[in-house]
């Protein structure tokens, strides 16, 4: 790791994350995207046009994958890529000025080498460096103890578990309790901090699943599609983020075919 690289993030981030706070003061010009509830506002776009900048002056062969296309396409996964998601929960951060995040990964030829999850408004940096380990607040980060899924909370989507996309209401059954914040942000960390076993999401886009990955990989927990197979940073999917012990199982559930029987409401 290029731990001149490595400080140089932490310094973006705290900028960044500094100019979000300040931008609940005044009015945001929101915009939608694919509807209501997918949102954009300037913020979303200067914060990556600000990382963009930063890494064109220091690392001018390094491309970026970013959710506002700041930058030029990147159709092959050949040397250093960034994937940046500025706003992580544009929704959160519009009507609730929280429960958002800044995320970062860092890619050298497809693989993880180090990513970054800014939790913006309770000041909590979260970071992992592939071959080290996962840090908070720059002390190692220390997670809850997962012993079975059975005796854990998972993390998802409240419209995927309603509509039981791809069997998702399995899991609802197969564990203690759900919950969702609306942000792959916060949603991985409450995996990164063993507050939740597991965080299944169908559908995102590499920005909002590549610094999670690579934290992951970093904190020796599993990342990966819903088949178990490993995730490529230029394409959209499915996504399990799991504890070690939870992933097969977590697997095996969502191919269950029999029969679904009652659901607690209270889960
Ligand atoms: P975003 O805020 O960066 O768009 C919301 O449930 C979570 O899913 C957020 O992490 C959001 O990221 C992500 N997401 C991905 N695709 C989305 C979509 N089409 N509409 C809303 N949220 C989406
Ligand atoms: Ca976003």
């Amino acid at each position: 790791m290029d731990y001149q690289l490595h400080h140089r993030v932490l310094v973006w981030l705290e900028q960044a994350a500094h100019e979000l706070r300040l931008s609940h003061q005044r009015e945001l010009q929101v915009d939608e995207k694919k509807g209501a509830s997918d949102l954009v506002t300037e913020m979303d776009k200067a914060t990556e046009q600000f990382f963009v900048e930063k890494i064109n002056q220091y690392y001018p062969t390094h491309r970026i994958i970013g959710e506002e296309g700041m930058s030029s396409r990147v159709e092959d996964t050949d040397g250093f890529v960034w994937v940046i998601d500025p706003i992580d929960g544009t929704l959160n951060f519009v009507k609730q000025k929280n429960n958002f995040g800044i995320m970062v990964g860092l890619f050298k030829d497809g693989q993880p080498i180090a990513g970054y999850i800014y939790d913006v408004m309770k000041h909590d940096l979260y970071y992992g460096i592939v071959g080290e380990g996962a840090y908070l607040n720059n002390r190692p980060l220390d997670a809850i103890p997962i012993t079975s899924l059975e005796d854990s909370i998972a993390m998802g989507n409240v419209g995927m578990f309603a509509l039981n996309l791809k069997n998702s209401q399995r899991l609802l059954k197969a564990v203690l309790g759900v919950r969702a914040h609306g942000s792959a942000a916060l949603e991985v960390i409450e995996v990164l901090r063993g507050q939740a076993s597991v965080y299944l999401s169908f559908g995102l886009s590499p920005w909002d699943f590549a610094a999670g990955y690579a934290i992951c990989e970093a904190a020796g927990l599993k990342a990966t599609k819903p088949d178990g197979s490993p995730l490529s940073i230029l394409e959209r999917s499915a996504v399990i983020f799991a504890h070690p012990s939870v992933h097969q199982e977590v697997i095996n559930v969502l191919n269950t075919t029999e029969e679904l029987g009652e659901i607690n409401e209270y889960a």
